[in-house]
């Protein structure tokens, strides 16, 4: 019998709090602004929520450089403000999954800043520290541009920083490094927490600091220690617990993800993965605009599916979180409010139905959009400031810098929530620390709420239905016309249950393969089904049930 079953039934909400509601007036979203909604969470029917870092931190990547683990940022409120979320959570019966940030800590944090002074400081082996006579010691590249080496004139050494050079990596080859990790992990268990979501988990092992080909990321991603550290993790922390635990991995493997969520390994419950969010990529690079290849993205989320699936493992499935651009904009269509509503419950539908836990990131389950910044100046990401300058170096048209920006930038999920047509969208009396995107008016939560058509209904009854039928958890996944050109079609299947899943990822009138069986019970439809054609942006479940089972 498998332990935590409840857990894979579950629907996650994920809140950025930076950007959710503001309660004093600062323009930064803080802890008591999520405990006032609580009751819309409620409502929409989810069964955790994941907040992103709240630690204490110099916020030079927004929470992700941590300071002090056991403490909350000022600009979020005070420990007896979580404390109370946590119990005002639980009376609703929603978990409370915290954002652990163990591969780094800022530089701010107060091992690093003892490491750094000397190099015979009992905390100097908690990061990686090395001399170099020629410029840094390995070609590794930050994931937010430059060298991921940083000069350190105090000990004439060089440490290492895979993200901003205010983020060190953490040492794990360094045993009192993996306890004192565990430490914190076993102090936010008592404190009450019900889940983690562990932050670029499979950096953690190093290997060898080497010049590299492909800018250092065969060294470090899965590296050779990774899962041995991470069934410690389990061992010393959550493992006997029933939490749900989320690793998010960066540039990872199916075989990996596997190993790291198979129970057998008491590695991690689930993972996330972000091959399907690489393929409005040129070549690999980010910072390009290309249509979506619609018949990869398909290819890869099926390949996942299955494989992933067949494996024994547990996917966490998404379209949105703080760092990509809103699903809305990206593969549906936001140009006309009628394709927003059409493309965005189509898009809801097509990953709801699959596989995995689903996450639902604030604000997706209203349709909100990228704000479509047209100046540098409203742009507050590190990473995407970081790329402004490098592609001005390179000497792209500003125009197009904006144009790529507008698309990629991990700020186009950061604006303010949109709780109604109050100023600021009633995010914040002050002034928010970013832009609210222009379209308020008419997109957010206080009209979503009364129109029963909106988006935010096909969400909460998706989120039912997860609830109601086990064919959606436990269910096998069958991908069915792969080579078609615009519609994504999958059966799930559970004892003598067979779902089929319509999406229509064009905004045209489609017309479905005659092998597609349309008669049975409608699970949910968005969109227009008339003879065997599909309307623009439209979705179906259609239910069959075989008799001889
Ligand atoms: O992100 C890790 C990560 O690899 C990305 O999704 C990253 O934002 C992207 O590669 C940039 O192109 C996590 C957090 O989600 C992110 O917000 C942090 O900035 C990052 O780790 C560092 O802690």
């Amino acid at each position: 019998m498998l332990k935590n079953q409840d857990w894979r039934k579950s629907v996650v909400y994920q809140i950025y709090p930076k950007s959710f509601n503001d309660t004093t007036g600062s323009g930064i979203g803080d802890i008591k602004g999520i405990i006032e909604k609580l009751d819309y969470i409620t409502f929409l029917g989810v069964d955790y929520i994941w907040l992103t870092p709240v630690y204490e931190s110099p916020m030079n990547d927004n929470g992700y450089d941590i300071s002090n683990y056991l403490n909350i940022n000022e600009d979020f409120g005070t420990l007896e403000d979580f404390e109370l979320l946590v119990t005002e959570a639980h009376k609703r019966d929603l978990k409370v999954m915290l954002d652990i940030v163990i591969n780094h800590t800022s530089t701010e944090h107060h091992w690093f800043k003892e490491a750094k002074k000397a190099k015979d400081n009992p905390y100097r082996d908690f990061y990686f520290f090395r001399k170099s006579q020629d410029g840094p010691p390995t070609n590794w590249e930050s994931k937010f541009g430059g060298n991921a080496w940083q000069y350190d004139p105090v000990t004439d050494e060089y440490y290492l920083h895979l993200f901003d050079v205010t983020q060190a990596d953490l040492n794990w080859e360094n045993k009192e490094v993996r306890q004192a990790l565990y430490n914190i992990v076993n102090h936010w268990i008592d404190f009450g927490v019900d889940g983690f979501r562990f932050d670029v988990i499979n950096l953690i092992s190093k290997g060898e600091f080497k010049d590299s080909s492909k800018i250092g990321k065969e060294f470090y991603t899965d590296g050779p220690r990774v899962h041995e550290f991470l069934h410690e993790l389990n061992r010393q922390t959550f493992g006997d617990t029933d939490m749900m635990t989320v690793g998010e991995m960066s540039a990872t493997t199916i075989d990996n993800c596997i190993k790291y969520t198979n129970p057998e390994r008491q590695e991690l419950n689930s993972v996330f993965n972000f091959h399907h969010l690489k393929v409005d990529y040129v070549n690999g690079e980010k910072w390009s605009n290309a249509k979506l290849d619609f018949h990869k993205l398909k290819t890869i989320l099926m390949d996942w599916q299955t494989g992933i699936y067949q494996g024994g493992g547990w996917n966490a499935i998404f379209w949105c979180n703080h760092d990509q651009p809103r699903v809305v904009s990206r593969f549906g269509n936001d140009t006309t409010e009628e394709l927003r509503q059409q493309s965005a419950k189509m898009l809801a539908i097509t990953l709801h139905m699959l596989q995995g836990t689903p996450y639902i990131y604030q604000g997706e389950e209203i349709g909100m959009t990228n704000p479509h910044f047209t100046s540098i100046d409203q742009y507050r990401d590190v990473e995407s400031l970081n790329a402004y300058q490098n592609m001005k170096q390179q000497g792209y048209d500003e125009d197009d810098i904006m144009d790529i920006l507008g698309q990629k930038s991990r700020d186009n999920s950061r604006t303010p929530m949109q709780w109604s047509k109050e100023n600021n969208a009633g995010f914040t009396e002050g002034k928010p620390w970013i832009d609210v995107a222009r379209n308020y008016l008419s997109i957010n939560v206080e009209q979503a709420i009364e129109d029963k058509n909106s988006i935010l209904y096909t969400y909460k009854k998706l989120i039912d239905l997860r609830h109601q039928h086990d064919i959606i958890t436990y269910g096998n996944i069958i991908p069915r016309h792969m080579k078609h050109n615009d519609l994504f079609i999958y059966d799930r299947t559970f004892d003598n249950r067979c779902w089929t899943v319509i999406a229509n990822f064009s905004a045209q009138n489609v017309i479905i393969p005659e092998d597609v069986d349309l008669n049975g019970n409608i699970i949910i439809q968005e969109g227009i089904i008339e003879g065997n054609s599909i309307s623009g942006y439209g979705a179906i479940v259609i239910e069959t049930i075989s008799e001889n089972k």
